[in-house]
């Protein structure tokens, strides 16, 4: 059996260096520090190649949300790669794994969306939606409608599609993105934008500016509207509860798709199993990826509602579109064997009625720290957002600079934490403890401690 070596770290960091290309990386500065190898998982913890034992409050990368180290899994994997390594789903094949997960998911997801396309990356997913979308209305005799709108600093994934349908700033600057016909409002990010108005307002006025847009671009070429329930790449934003219900009355007014990207809030990080149920959404379209396995294997699906499955199935045509590993019978395997865990553990609903408040409460008593300019968040997702002075606030010049040595602290004193900016995010594991979300909290008040000596 091919064994995976057991180097000290000095010896991976210098072979990573020399070659691994990571992604997202200023790869002199990285190879000038050494990358962080981590070794082991089980629960919410991670173990790195010194031996020391972090608490992981990103659940990797907002994904691992059953936590590490679940056996089931693993005999599920080897018991579905024994039978049937792979076999395609092209050409009219399917597989058991692959049906028995497009029929769970179709229980599980909001009533109206009972369709599935698989993929393997929430990017992809993100992409087969644009491909769709135009698809749709193509067979629906309105082609002109191309345009897809989205918001300032959302995050949809790296692929040239996605990332043009995402508004991030620093991928736009690089290799000429976005892409044509796609747009982007503002977001309805009150701590940094909400000025004088109350939140009820600024969720208006933020959600208006989709209307605005519509009518800019002209109403007959607008195709669909997407958005994350919260933005999580881009510093864990909740939008004021004005917001989506205006943005679901402007799609509707104007009979534009409505999708919601819910590779983050999905599968019981909002507290409940979708965020569209935390936030009453009812899309045409659903993005899925990161909990769908709990980040096991790759594995990414594009729920599909009525009105676009009636366009796609009616049609004489074909959708010439897939992938060699849509639906993938061992992702979907591991999928399904997540989801039983999560449905027979109950462990959604904990999150909504037990450690999901203890979490928010705990996150709170922060907020008396002479950093931390708000605290918030819902179910299992947070932000510290770090400010220079409480009053006004006044946030730090130049940005990220503050976040970027409270996550170091963190991360020296065994927690896992992201920096957006100066924006620090939590989003742990599903099945975190009380306990450990007490040593969570408590390490991250240490380091916020340390931070303010450092910028002090
Ligand atoms: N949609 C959303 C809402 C995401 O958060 C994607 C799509 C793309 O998924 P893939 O599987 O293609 O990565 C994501 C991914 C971060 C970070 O730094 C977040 C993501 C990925 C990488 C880094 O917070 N989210």
């Amino acid at each position: 059996m091919t064994e995976i070596t057991t180097l000290d770290t000095d010896d991976y960091r210098s072979r990573d260096a020399a070659h691994h290309l990571h992604p997202f990386a200023d790869y002199k500065a990285l190879a000038r520090e050494g990358a962080r190898v981590i070794v082991r998982g089980e629960g919410s913890l991670l173990w790195d190649s010194d031996g020391n034992e972090i608490l992981d409050g990103m659940a990797g990368l907002w994904c691992v949300n059953i936590g590490y180290g679940r056996k089931e899994l693993v005999d599920t994997a080897a018991r579905q790669m024994s039978e049937l390594p792979y076999y395609n789903t092209f050409f009219g094949t399917t597989t058991p794994a692959t049906t028995d997960l497009a029929a769970m998911l179709a229980d599980l997801t909001p009533a109206g969306l009972e369709h599935a396309f698989f993929c393997n990356s929430g990017s992809e997913a993100n992409d087969t939606i644009v491909r769709m979308v135009r698809y749709f209305w193509e067979v629906s005799g309105e082609p002109m409608r191309r345009v897809i709108i989205s918001r300032e600093n959302a995050y949809h994934g790296s692929t040239m599609v996605s990332a043009s349908l995402g508004g991030m700033a620093a991928m736009h600057k690089q290799g000429g993105l976005p892409l044509p016909d796609f747009s982007h409002i503002r977001q309805p990010y009150y701590f940094g934008d909400g000025g004088n108005m109350s939140e009820a307002e600024f969720g208006l006025a933020a959600a208006r500016a989709l209307e605005e847009r519509i009518q800019e671009l002209g109403p007959e070429r607008v195709a669909a509207f997407i958005a994350e329930p919260i933005q999580g790449a881009g510093g864990v934003i909740i939008p004021p509860d004005t917001y989506f219900p205006e943005i679901q009355r402007i799609c509707r007014t104007y009979g534009i798709l409505f999708i919601v990207d819910e590779v983050i809030c999905g599968f019981g990080r909002t507290g409940k199993w979708f965020g569209s149920e935390t936030f009453k959404l009812e899309p045409d379209m659903m993005t899925l990826a990161k909990g769908l396995s709990s980040g096991y294997v790759p594995i990414s699906a594009v729920m599909v509602g009525e009105r676009v499955a009636r366009g796609l199935i009616d049609d004489k045509g074909e959708f010439a579109h897939g992938f060699t590993y849509s639906g993938h019978p061992v992702a979907c395997a591991v999928a399904l064997e997540n989801l039983r865990i999560l449905q027979d553990e109950g462990i959604v609903e904990r999150v909504g009625s037990d450690t999901g408040p203890y979490l928010q409460s705990a996150l709170r008593s922060l907020a008396d720290h002479p950093l931390v300019g708000e605290a918030r968040g819902i179910g299992m997702v947070g932000a510290l957002e770090l400010v220079r002075d409480k009053d006004g606030p006044v946030t730090f010049e130049p940005a990220g600079k503050a976040g970027d040595i409270c996550r170091d602290h963190c991360l020296d004193n065994g927690l896992i934490m992201r920096a957006t900016g100066d924006t620090m995010i939590i989003s742990p594991p599903l099945i975190i403890t009380r306990a450990e979300i007490d040593r969570l909290v408590n390490t991250a008040r240490k380091a916020l401690d340390l931070t303010l000596a450092d910028v002090s």
